[in-house]
């Protein structure tokens, strides 16, 4: 039963007529049961749709009881099959499927609108909307702005690819402010998002599994920037600018810039003066980096964007800056799990692509060269290992593999340094407290997804931690 039916006056608590979300008496088809397709469902229902759903899985997490909560909907299990898509308006796609399957394909072909939760979303919010993309540092930026508009002094909500839905953040009023991670998943199936601020923070490879190239990805994240208000751009990586096609509608008349050079006037960047590194806007000083809790540069660019972020949203520097001195990064990234016999520990889990390993092994700021343990290894997801070549040669003493892609990983560093391959990521643990000695430092980056082994990044850190703490302390 909806929650509440608004059909006969066409309004609802989104503040908006209902057509402009759903159109009454069409029929829609969630596709995929995970967090997102759950969201969709209630969403709808809430709505008072017609709606049926389909997860691609013969037994997905969660079905018995979606059954038994809505026991006069259509919901089919096991592979896409077009008699249930007969009839419907709209298919409402989860991330984590691609729109390229044959049967998706076809009913595209058909002029049927494939969509996902963030265009649900895009039609039913009232409050401004911060989008933030790229390969790397989403969750880390994101939260990063969630804490400045909140300290702030605004209403926020934050949600998105960091786990919690965007549809749960609605309904909502004019005055709050969402602060979204989004995916390129997520934007491949989303048209009228009007945000206030967009940007990516940096496009390295990545889901070249699900892109066909490498252009093909970028074009999906240059999406965001379609129709926003204000756009941030990485002066350090030129495909973060918007493409000539893609620029926003909005009042902003260039993109502002942030990044590891000296700003220029209204640019974000580092001023550096008597041995001491600043993040600067313009010629202003904002703050010294060593009051910055997280190590490395990438992490100087984090504090950068996201004050650029805050700034587009009319935040003063003062709380922005507090929230910087106090945050002290979120787990599963380059987190410390203990420091004994001198050999520190770190679970760096959401490095899941070869970026992010990168970044990871440049901020340990490591004295001597080749006092690392590298762990890595799981589902490479058709990605090119071999810009790894370098740092390994030079700062890691023993990489160890495990995990489904362990051989490709392999093949692209062989002779860059030491590889063992193993078994699985506790023997891995094990192999590196063996060769482990004073003043080296095991770092576990995999570059790779989890889904091989484990339920996800999570779940894949808290073990390994677990792991280390057992075999270590
Ligand atoms: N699946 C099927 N068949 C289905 C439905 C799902 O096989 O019918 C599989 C997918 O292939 C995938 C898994 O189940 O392996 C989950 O897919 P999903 O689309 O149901 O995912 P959700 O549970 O809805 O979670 C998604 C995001 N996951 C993906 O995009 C894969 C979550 O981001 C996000 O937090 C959540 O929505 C809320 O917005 C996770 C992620 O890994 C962290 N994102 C990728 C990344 O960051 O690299 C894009
Ligand atoms: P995402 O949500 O995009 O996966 P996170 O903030 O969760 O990003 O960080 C994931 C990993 O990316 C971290 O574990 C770290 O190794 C790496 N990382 C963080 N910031 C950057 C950056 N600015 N550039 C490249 N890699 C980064």
């Amino acid at each position: 039963m909806p929650a509440q039916v608004r059909a006969d006056t066409g309004a609802c608590p989104y503040g908006k007529t209902m057509r402009e979300i759903i159109t009454m008496g069409k029929k829609y088809i969630v596709v995929g049961l995970g967090q997102t397709g759950l969201s969709v469902v209630h969403f709808l229902d809430e709505q008072g749709a017609q709606w049926c759903a389909v997860d691609t899985r013969d037994n997905p997490p969660g079905i018995d009881a979606l059954r038994a909560q809505f026991p006069h909907n259509e919901i089919h299990t096991g592979p896409l099959e077009l008699s249930y898509f007969q009839g419907v308006a709209e298919i409402i796609l989860s991330p984590g499927l691609s729109p390229h399957q044959p049967v998706l394909e076809q009913l595209a072909l058909q002029g049927i609108p494939i969509i996902g939760d963030i265009e649900l979303f895009a039609r039913a919010h009232l409050g401004r909307v911060v989008g933030i993309t790229g390969s790397n540092a989403k969750s880390t930026v994101t939260t990063l702005v969630a804490k400045m508009v909140e300290k702030s002094g605004r209403v926020m909500r934050m949600g998105g690819n960091i786990g919690i839905t965007a549809l749960s953040l609605l309904p909502d009023t004019k005055d709050i402010i969402h602060v979204l991670e989004l995916s390129s998943f997520q934007l491949d199936t989303t048209y009228s998002l009007s945000l206030e601020v967009a940007c990516i923070l940096n496009i390295t490879a990545d889901h070249l599994d699900r892109y066909k190239n490498m252009q093909e990805y970028i074009d999906s994240k240059q999406r965001i920037y379609q129709n926003a208000r204000h756009i941030v751009v990485n002066r350090d990586d030129e495909n973060t600018y918007p493409a000539k096609d893609h620029v926003g509608a909005g009042p902003c008349a260039r993109p502002i810039s942030f990044g590891l050079s000296l700003p220029k006037e209204k640019e974000f960047g580092l001023i550096s003066r008597d041995n001491t590194t600043y993040l600067a806007y313009g010629n202003e000083i904002l703050l010294d980096v060593t009051e910055f809790p997280l190590q490395g540069r990438h992490n100087w660019s984090n504090a950068l964007v996201a004050l650029a972020i805050g700034h587009c949203l009319g935040l003063t520097f003062p709380p922005m800056l507090e929230v910087l001195r106090s945050f002290h990064g979120l787990a599963h990234r380059c987190q410390v799990v203990i420091k004994k016999n001198n050999i520190t520990w770190y679970n760096d889990s959401k490095g899941t692509n070869v970026g992010a390993t990168l970044a990871a092994i440049a901020g340990l700021q490591l004295p001597q060269k080749r006092h690392l343990i590298l762990i890595a290894g799981g589902l490479g997801k058709g990605a090119d290992f071999s810009p790894l070549r370098n740092i390994v040669h030079e700062s890691v003493k023993l990489l160890i593999l495990y995990g489904q892609d362990k051989a490709i990983i392999q093949q692209a560093l062989t002779g860059s340094t030491d590889i063992v391959d193993v078994a699985d990521l506790r023997t891995a643990i094990a192999l590196a407290a063996e060769k482990a000695s004073s003043g080296d430092v095991v770092l576990f980056s995999p570059a790779c997804a989890s889904y091989d082994m484990f339920n996800n990044y999570e779940h894949r850190g808290e073990l390994y931690s677990q792991w280390v703490l057992a075999q270590v302390s």
